[in-house]
């Protein structure tokens, strides 16, 4: 099957890979071979995909296994003609990380840490990716007394902005997508959402080339709204790539398939991804992959894995042929107007008014009518209805 829709699709290695092991039982599949990952993906009708360095190199490699290796789903990419769109660090699964790499109490893991994410660095340039994701799963505390926040949160940022200014220093085309989520493996982790991370992407030195990977369901474990979240990220300038899954409320992980989680969430997900903001056709747009992190379930031998990953696509697929439908349905665009979703485009003051007008505005607000103006009905039910229509059919 190859995808209809034209839409880049791409995949973590570390998802159709996964054995599915967990903290209560061993794997239930064996180990996937990357370089047969790349190949299936292609025939699957993926565009592209992204792997850890401990992926496809195995942890304390010697160099001779590691060009062995890298050469192997090199050479499947090229084969297949599957693009490596982006790089990231293992920085979790090693014992020697277990507080984390960039922010480790322990000074000579830091050091290890940055030179194990430099070493990738150099790599994703070679193979051409154009984003370094760093997800901090290990940075963070199970109590509360275990750090000096103050100081993990200056460590933090020495680090990447060490790895910013490399980039930057060896002339490499890469940005860093910085990749939130508020707990697990840690009780808490830094950089807990996507709000935290831009906070702290704007106290960086070189926070120009640092924007954000947002996982749908690590927005989701945090009780947020993934498109809102995905909105500022795009109004911040910061929406550097996207992780797709699914997850059913607050709880572990899930790391469904995309749409299999919060449906009505994904679709405005897509909706936005797709078609922009409806009421800002010149606000900043996603133009990055559509890239899936998910786990194919525990439950699931080979064959499942191969469905699960089509699933994503075939979601995706059916959600954006959905919201094409929403956003060109005339009862659609009129619940737009009343709804008043063009009006909060206009500003809020006129053209070149100041404030002093303003104050000298009578109608806004010695001559406003704020019960008539409560009147109003937003019809926002009607609407969401209409896009629920859309999603389900009716
Ligand atoms: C890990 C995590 C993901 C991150 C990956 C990038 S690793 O699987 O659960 O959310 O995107 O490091
Ligand atoms: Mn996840
Ligand atoms: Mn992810």
């Amino acid at each position: 099957m190859t995808t209809t829709s034209g839409i880049n699709y791409s995949f973590g290695l570390w998802t159709v890979g996964w054995a599915a092991q967990d903290q209560f039982g061993a794997a239930t599949r064996p180990v996937l071979d990357p370089a047969r990952a790349v190949r299936k993906l292609a025939e699957l009708g993926a565009w592209g995909f992204t792997f850890h360095d401990d992926d496809v190199v195995p942890f304390g490699s010697d160099a001779a296994t590691r060009d062995r290796l890298l050469g192997e789903v090199r050479t499947a990419a090229e084969e297949t003609g599957l693009t490596i769109e982006m790089v990231t660090t293992n920085l979790f699964s090693h014992p020697v990380f277990k507080d984390g790499g960039l922010t480790s109490n322990d000074r000579s893991v830091r050091r290890f840490a940055l030179r194990k994410v430099l070493r990738n660095v150099d790599l994703t340039a070679e193979l051409g990716a154009k984003t370094f994701v760093m997800w901090g799963g290990r940075e963070g505390s199970e109590y509360d007394g275990a750090k000096d926040l103050h100081a993990a949160l200056e460590r933090y940022k020495e680090g990447v902005d060490l790895v910013a200014s490399y980039i930057k220093a060896k002339g490499y085309d890469v940005k860093i997508a910085l990749e939130p989520k508020p707990n697990e493996p840690r009780g808490d982790i830094f950089l807990p959402t996507v709000g935290h991370a831009l906070g702290f992407i704007a106290e960086l030195e070189h926070g120009d080339i640092v924007g954000l990977n947002p996982e749908t369901g690590h927005e989701q474990m945090a009780g947020l709204n993934y498109t809102h979240g995905l909105a500022q990220a795009l109004w911040s300038g910061k929406l550097f790539h996207i992780d797709l899954n699914g997850q059913r409320s607050i709880k572990f992980d899930q790391d469904l398939v995309f749409g299999h989680g919060d449906l009505l969430s994904a679709f405005f997900t897509v909706d936005l991804v797709e078609n922009g903001f409806p009421g800002s056709p010149d606000a900043p747009r996603y133009t990055g992959p559509r890239h899936f992190d998910y786990k194919p379930s525990r439950t699931e031998t080979d064959a499942g894995v191969w469905d699960s990953a089509k699933a994503n696509m075939e979601m995706y697929d059916m959600l954006a042929a959905k919201a094409a439908a929403y956003r060109a349905d005339p009862e659609v665009q009129e619940a737009f107007r009343t709804a008043g979703i063009f009006e909060l485009a206009t500003p809020t003051l006129a053209e070149g008014e100041s404030v002093t007008e303003l104050l000298l505005d009578t109608a806004s607000f010695e001559d406003f009518d704020a019960d008539a103006a409560a009147e109003r009905d937003f019809g926002f039910v009607r609407l969401n209805q209409l896009a629920l229509r859309h999603l389900v059919g009716s």
